[in-house]
């Protein structure tokens, strides 16, 4: 009898820790760190909470560093995600050079590299899983072309026209691809010049700032292209500053499309913005799940995105997500 219970209890302790484990294994989270650029713009706002919703919404979890716009900080975080031995890696990188070490670390480690919304300079593509994002150097073309045909219809095309740029964070993928996007179309019109350029770090303080040094050089100033829409509302307000109205008295392109701009665009003070989405999330969280299940994915997922114009604002301002 004693023996038959012995059995009994042994055979009980054996189903309770193999339930608790099959249990363990079905609740077990997916840990995912993303080291994220900072929270300079409207659209990386919106970037970082459609990935955060997503997460939440799958059940991963999700260890977020804001790295300040800062490569040093972003470069520690991918580091402590690799001491704490994440599942996957989220990485947008803030300027494309300067990563090879730390990246081979994480490759050395093992852990799956998901490159979200920016790209580096390392040759090949074997570094990471898939990267998702927008085609840069194409939105630096639908800006472009936007104004050609914008000086066509208003009957300015033979004119000399002086464009100002507001670049974005220096050395990083869409401040250099928005840059040569928007000069491939520039070179098939002598007319028109870009006449001053600057980086404004894609923040609205320095394109205000920067605006009005602009200005105060007293030149003739027919456009401005922005690489993104918080530099150029920062710079409208440079404009309204020197007496100037900005959408009339200069033509002000910008990237993104976030609400700001579609107001701006509503009141007549913006010219059209080039759409770039930062609602990567969804995507993102699909791409954790397969590599989770040793699926594959393809290198390069681009978003698709369209272009804006002022006139018809009014009508998609209600219906925009970000
Ligand atoms: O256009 C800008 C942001 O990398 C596409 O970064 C992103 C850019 C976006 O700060 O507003």
């Amino acid at each position: 009898m004693k023996q038959k219970c012995a059995l009994l209890l042994v055979l009980v302790s054996v189903l309770v820790v193999a339930f608790g484990c099959a249990a363990f294994a079905a609740e077990k989270k997916i840990v995912v760190g993303f080291a994220q650029i900072g929270a300079e713009s409207d659209w990386r706002v919106a970037n970082t909470n459609s990935i955060i919703k997503a997460c939440e919404e799958a059940g991963i979890e999700l260890r977020f560093v804001d790295g300040q716009q800062k490569q040093e900080n972003q470069i520690k975080a991918l580091r402590d995600f690799i001491t704490q031995g994440v599942d996957v890696i989220g990485f947008a990188p803030v300027v494309e050079s300067g990563w090879d070490e730390v990246i081979e670390e994480i490759n050395d480690a093992g852990i799956p590299l998901i490159l979200s919304d920016r790209t580096t300079d390392i040759e090949g593509t074997d570094y990471y899983v898939t990267w998702m994002g927008s085609n840069f150097i194409e939105e630096g073309e639908k800006a472009g072309n936007w104004l050609v045909e914008y000086l066509a219809k208003n009957g300015r095309d033979k004119d000399q026209i002086n464009i100002v740029e507001l670049q974005g964070t220096v050395g990083s993928g869409p401040a250099i691809d928005r840059k040569k996007g928007f000069e491939n179309i520039l070179a098939k019109h002598p007319n028109l010049k870009i006449t001053q350029s600057q980086t404004g770090d894609f923040t609205r303080d320095l394109g205000r700032t920067v605006m009005e040094s602009f200005l105060k050089k007293g030149e003739k100033i027919d456009v401005l292209y922005a690489h993104n829409d918080d530099m150029a509302l920062g710079a409208s307000q440079a404009i309204k500053e020197a007496g100037l109205k900005p959408g009339s008295d200069i033509i002000i392109i910008g990237v993104d499309a976030v609400k700001g701009a579609f107001e701006a665009m509503v009141a007549g003070e913006m010219n059209v913005t080039v759409e770039c989405s930062p609602l990567l999330g969804p995507q993102f969280v699909e791409a954790v799940k397969k590599i989770v299940a040793g699926e594959s994915l393809p290198k390069i997922t681009y978003s698709i995105e369209g272009v804006y114009p002022q006139e018809v604002a009014k009508d998609v301002i209600d219906s925009r997500q970000y």
